[in-house]
């Protein structure tokens, strides 16, 4: 073989064990507890959040902040923090939970999560609540 088709074997080598990591989704959220962006009318003591693979709960964080929609693009964006941390739980798990304060006040809230999966991949997302009691 000459250098150019030992070089065009070695990247289609690459691409075909590079494509599968990138085709599996990581640790992403497949559930969430209540339903992400959804309105509830009851508060729950933790929002649960459910990932596609398991996660380094020592290296993953979910917050809860107050939240603002813009009236024009409509982007959400965080304000202060009001969550009471994440519940104790299993090193590695495929589920997180935040707890919420019990006098928490109606308003639109963010979730944002970011899990370290133990394929070594960071992740990030994010989701709003509307409490309306
Ligand atoms: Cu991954």
């Amino acid at each position: 073989m000459t250098v150019a088709q030992i070089s065009r074997w070695l990247a289609l080598v690459a691409l075909t064990v590079w494509l599968p990591s990138i085709s599996v989704a990581h640790g992403m959220l497949t559930r969430s507890q209540p339903a992400a962006d959804s309105e509830i009318a009851q508060l729950p003591e933790a929002i649960r959040l459910s990932f596609s693979e398991r996660v380094e709960s020592r290296f993953s964080q979910v917050t809860v902040h107050r939240a603002l929609r813009d009236a024009e693009t409509g982007e959400v964006k965080p304000q202060e923090r009001v969550d009471g941390g994440m519940t104790e739980g299993p090193a590695v798990t495929q589920e997180l939970a935040v707890r919420l304060p019990e006098d928490l006040a109606a308003g639109l809230y963010l979730i944002k999560w970011q899990v370290l999966s133990v394929d070594s991949h960071r992740t990030t997302g994010r989701f709003t609540l509307t409490y309306t009691p």
